[in-house]
């Protein structure tokens, strides 16, 4: 296989900027490759997220070294940590230094990244080892992902996967190494990562991340040099709202070559207003931790409010119905269920073969779970999801079994149920339906809040609690949510 990262070896460019931090081509190879070497014959390493060049480093070293990554996020709380810990069995964890560690890491290695640069006498950094390339299947990056029950499931991402939709993507969005990105998207998660911070490098260009997002960082950096932007759906809402009293903002999205909205659907009145306001439309790509990239509006085609344009190129894609018959492909009307099939979809779920299993349908289809129809030039518009039991929030997938299990651990708590409920700056908000232990004292929606928080994650949280004698049941035992939504 050609290597991940070619221009590792020629670009001489800015590859990365964090803050007021960056890092050349040249450098980023000097600092990558010594640490590869030292990497390449552990086991897996976790590398502790944060939004930093230390993470970029880490991640590219790991890579590099073909040592599986697992991107945990700083924020997660004990249990899943816990969790995603026991599961991936990393040997060495892989932080910014002076950054303190949970008790859950406590049984790993630790490897300060420690991003400075080993000059020659002539001040040039250091030429880099010469590592050889691992092969295409070998697991690369392992990424966890809610499901609808139980803790989350580690997609073992290869080589080969990464390669292919970051080319994909470059074909559709015309993607180049003069290309700068800006985003503000968490880096352990495919969006932030694989395509934010992986993909300018595979190009030889240049990312600026913003550390955490704000419409300020991206005025500044769309108004001196930056070409695309990347969001979820929430970060566009924040932008359209801040429009109107900001035209600065409005001046650098009109001179960007490439706005892109992804992880969740862009409503139309956040597009229509961001069209009025810089007269340049948000293209939507459509993809999965799972899949990475399947569709795309292309960069030469045309962009459709609401729809994730046309599969990518490499990736087969088919709508299929109930009884598991394909839909037809030019009836606009029929609703299916995306299934996809190419060389973008992961290998597995680590340990667990049952939910790999059930994950395809026979001939290698990867079953999504959204339910999509197409236009008749074959845009993808995607209209629900499956299984109600996942819930989209800020762009992040959250499962709604995960929360109710962390709420169930909670004293105040007798009963749960969890809900996603439409929210115009988050797209869905976490309602927890809650009988407490004692009607008397009910927990507060802040108690429950930190709780979920320091147990999962902070964008686990419930935004809402209410409160009910008893949850609405079927014959069977079975909490029939439909119900309580309708209340
Ligand atoms: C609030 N906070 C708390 C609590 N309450 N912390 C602990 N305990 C509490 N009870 C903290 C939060 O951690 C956060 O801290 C701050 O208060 C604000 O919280 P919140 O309102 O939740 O967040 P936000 O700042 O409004 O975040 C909105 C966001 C975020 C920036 C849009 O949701 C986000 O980054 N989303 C991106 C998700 C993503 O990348 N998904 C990709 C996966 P602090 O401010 O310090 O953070 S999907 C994917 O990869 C597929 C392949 C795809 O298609 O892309
Ligand atoms: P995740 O597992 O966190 O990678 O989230 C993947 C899910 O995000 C998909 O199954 C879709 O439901 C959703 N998603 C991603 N991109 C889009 C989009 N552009 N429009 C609608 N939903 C999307």
């Amino acid at each position: 296989m050609d290597p991940l990262f070619p221009a590792l070896d020629t670009a001489r460019g800015e590859a990365l900027r964090f803050g007021d931090r960056s890092l050349t081509y040249p450098e980023l190879a000097a600092f990558a490759a010594p640490l590869a070497v030292r990497l390449r014959d552990t086991g897996r390493v976790a590398v502790w997220a944060t939004p930093s060049l230390e993470t970029a480093v880490g991640v590219v070293a790991a890579l590099l070294a073909g040592v599986p990554a697992v991107p945990l996020n700083p924020k997660s709380g004990d249990s899943e940590l816990t969790h995603i810990v026991r599961d991936s069995a990393p040997t060495l964890v892989l932080a910014e230094p002076g950054t303190e560690l949970p008790p859950a890491l406590a049984s790993l290695d630790r490897h300060d990244i420690d991003v400075q640069i080993d000059v020659q006498d002539d001040g040039a950094p250091r030429p880099a080892p010469a590592l050889p390339e691992p092969p295409p299947e070998s697991p690369a990056l392992i990424v966890y992902t809610s499901g609808t029950t139980g803790p989350p499931k580690g997609a073992v991402l290869p080589r080969r996967a990464i390669a292919a939709t970051l080319d994909a993507l470059e074909d559709a969005w015309q993607w180049t190494g003069d290309d700068v990105l800006v985003h503000g998207l968490p880096l352990f998660h495919v969006h932030g990562l694989i395509l934010g911070t992986l993909g300018p490098l595979r190009r030889g260009g240049s990312v600026r991340h913003l550390g955490r997002f704000g419409t300020e960082g991206v005025t500044r950096e769309l108004g001196s040099g930056a070409t695309m932007l990347f969001g979820v759906p929430t970060m566009y809402h924040r932008i359209a709202e801040a429009l109107p009293d900001d035209p600065e903002l409005a001046k650098a999205l009109a001179g960007a070559r490439l706005l892109v909205s992804g992880s969740a659907a862009l409503p139309v009145h956040d597009h229509e207003r961001i069209a009025a306001a810089t007269g340049r439309r948000v293209i939507e790509r459509y993809g999965m931790t799972e899949t990475l990239m399947n569709t795309s509006v292309r960069a030469d085609g045309e962009p459709r409010a609401g729809a994730v344009g046309v599969p990518l190129p490499g990736v087969e894609l088919r709508l299929v119905d109930e009884a598991g018959e394909e839909v037809a492909a030019d009836d606009p009307e029929a609703v299916g269920e995306i299934q996809v099939r190419g060389p973008n979809l992961f290998t597995e779920y680590l340990n667990r073969p049952d939910a790999t299993a059930a994950a395809f349908a026979p001939g290698g289809w990867f079953r999504t779970g959204d339910m999509a129809v197409r236009d008749p030039d074959g845009y993808v518009r995607i209209v629900g999801r499956k299984a109600t039991d996942l819930i989209k929030s800020g762009g992040y997938k959250i499962g709604a079994g995960e929360i109710e299990n962390a709420l169930l651990a909670h004293e105040g708590v007798r009963e749960a149920a969890v809900t996603g409920e439409p929210d115009p700056d988050l797209g869905e908000r976490i309602v927890a339906w809650v009988v407490p232990a004692r009607a008397d004292a009910p927990p507060s929606l802040t108690d429950l809040a930190d709780h979920v928080a320091s147990a999962l994650a902070p964008h686990k949280r419930p935004r809402v609690v209410r409160y009910l004698e008893s949850l609405p049941r079927n014959d069977m035992g079975k909490i029939m949510k439909r119900s309580l939504t309708q209340q």
